[in-house]
């Protein structure tokens, strides 16, 4: 059985889904910090703050979980907004959870971001073990974040695994704080006012991904024969770099009316410009067979059809 913190959050409201699908629905457990909603509610779901061990642990131990899913955390402009509390939520529940894991043997996942990286990290082309002195305190928190995962794995022999997510993209649900939410709110915008105002400047690249991809990257790392693992925590893993104009254009492809213009967030700008513009990939392609479905263009076409759906309903 597995269970998900943060199911309620933009990757664990389609991971939770997708994992029922296959192991089926009463195999995966979801928690969040506030109760149940939409789809989720169909099978188990408890409300859990990360941040209390007792909790956390009496419901892994209830429902006899071999493999835990830790997504619960703050975003990088929300963290940044509020650091200590971001701490206390990121590094406070990730020990949490991983302590669990340790206690219990259980198989462990918890993602990284590109947000582990800082200014002084190669830019182009990231490789995956590299410098890594985020100026964000998301960013502390993914570097301490891989560092303590690796620890227990090396430590106590947990098999921790992880992934340094680009930007997600997603339509299920809304995320939370992020700053590549951008490229999120464009294509809402588009099908609601055929116009969208960038909070992130032109010409400012970071890697991103169509949630599919990610869904089944993270399933596919969990599957995969260990002793192929040369890295545990994160693997680097990207399905394309795009910058807000190239949304734009893969947009005007199929809306040709559609108009983009700027007012940047210089405190989200900032945060941007920290980061990487593309990742190399090449270790999670060779250890684990890591491979995307969708390009920028193949993910707006979808994007598009699947937000219209929704404003319709
Ligand atoms: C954020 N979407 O913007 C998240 C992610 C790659 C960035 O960690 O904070």
């Amino acid at each position: 059985k597995i269970l998900v913190t943060g199911a309620l959050g933009q990757i664990g409201s389609e991971l939770v889904m997708k994992l029922r699908e296959i192991y089926g629905t009463d195999q995966v457990i979801a928690t969040d910090i506030r109760k149940a909603e939409g789809r989720i509610a169909e099978g188990p779901f408890e409300v859990v703050d990360v941040t209390d061990a007792d909790q956390l642990f009496d419901v892994t131990k209830k429902y006899q979980v071999d493999t835990m899913m830790h997504l619960a955390a703050l975003l990088s402009a929300k963290a940044e907004e509020n650091p200590k509390l971001a701490w206390h939520i990121n590094m406070g529940g990730l020990v949490n959870a991983l302590e669990i894991a340790r206690e219990l043997k259980l198989q462990f996942f918890t993602p990284s971001s590109i947000g582990a990286f800082g200014p002084s990290t190669p830019k182009d082309q990231t490789p995956q073990d590299t410098l890594q002195r985020p100026t964000t305190m998301y960013g502390v928190n993914k570097v301490s974040g891989e560092l303590l995962a690796d620890y227990y794995y090396t430590r106590f022999g947990v098999d921790t695994r992880g992934v340094r997510f680009p930007g997600l993209i997603s339509y299920v649900t809304l995320p939370g704080g992020g700053t590549t939410d951008y490229a999120v709110e464009m294509y809402y915008e588009a099908v609601k006012k055929g116009s969208y105002t960038s909070y992130i400047g032109k010409g400012t690249y970071m890697d991103m991904m169509y949630m599919p991809d990610a869904i089944n990257a993270i399933i596919q790392l969990m599957e995969a024969d260990a002793n192929k693992l040369q890295h545990r925590n994160a693997f680097n893993i990207s399905a394309f770099s795009a910058a807000p104009e190239d949304f734009a254009a893969s947009i005007q492809k199929y809306m040709p009316s559609f108009t983009l213009d700027y007012a940047v967030d210089p405190f989200r700008q900032a945060i941007a410009d920290s980061w990487p513009n593309n990742l190399d990939s090449t270790c999670a392609i060779e250890e684990w067979g890591f491979k995307v479905e969708y390009d920028l263009d193949k993910m707006t076409r979808d994007m598009l059809s699947k937000v219209k759906q929704k404003q319709e309903q």
